[in-house]
């Protein structure tokens, strides 16, 4: 076994075509997004971790922690859009689509009505500066869902939260199609939600 193979993360399958969520995200969009940047955290990751394995069998304290904010950044940006392509799924196959039960019912007694929690999510999201995510997250301590807004590639393991659905406003996840107006692409991107999955995310962390 080479010193490497253990670190060598791939990229997850996409559950759809580029052209599946169109109109809300176009294919030209999902394409980059994909293969381009999610791709580059990958390879990114495998570099920097590869790296630290060195740089550990050396005792090199000093480099060990230099590697930390690649790592972090990359790994965070691979873990990020693994959910987020999971959290999506096209109107035909029920995007959008809140059902009644746990998850529903969740929602509704944290913020008063579904409507309530989207708008406060877009709201707070819309609202990041510069990149990062917006989180509807599970406080494992409390036994709440929550929203929470990370920077960069963050991930919501960082907040302490189990990450339950993630919305992307890095400008290269909608600039192509909706240009500076962050406000529409999350207005629309709540057709596209796979609130199955985010459910069952649901279901298993609190549980
Ligand atoms: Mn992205």
């Amino acid at each position: 076994m080479s010193s490497s193979s253990q670190y060598q993360y791939v990229l997850p399958e996409l559950p759809y075509d580029f052209n599946a969520l169109e109109p809300v995200i176009s294919a030209e969009i999902m394409n980059l997004h994909y293969t381009k940047h999610h791709q580059t955290y990958v390879t990114n990751l495998n570099k920097a971790l590869e790296q630290y394995l060195d740089a550990e069998k050396k005792h090199d304290v000093a480099q060990m922690i230099a590697l930390q904010s690649a790592i972090r950044f990359n790994g965070g940006g691979h873990v990020n859009h693994s959910i987020f392509w999971t959290n999506l799924t096209p109107e035909k196959n029920g995007g959008g689509d809140l059902q009644k039960g746990k998850l529903q019912e969740t929602i509704t007694a944290e913020f008063g009505s579904v409507e309530t929690f989207i708008s406060e999510f877009s709201a707070k999201t819309v609202a990041i500066q510069g990149s990062g995510w917006g989180w509807l997250g599970y406080n494992k301590t409390r036994k709440r869902v929550e929203i929470v807004c990370c920077e960069n590639q963050d991930p919501l393991s960082t907040k302490g939260l189990v990450p339950l659905l993630g919305i992307d406003v890095w400008e290269h996840a909608y600039y192509l199609q909706y240009k500076n107006v962050r406000a529409e692409y999350l207005k629309n991107i709540w057709k596209i939600v796979n609130w199955k999955n985010v459910e069952q995310r649901y279901l298993e962390a609190s549980n």
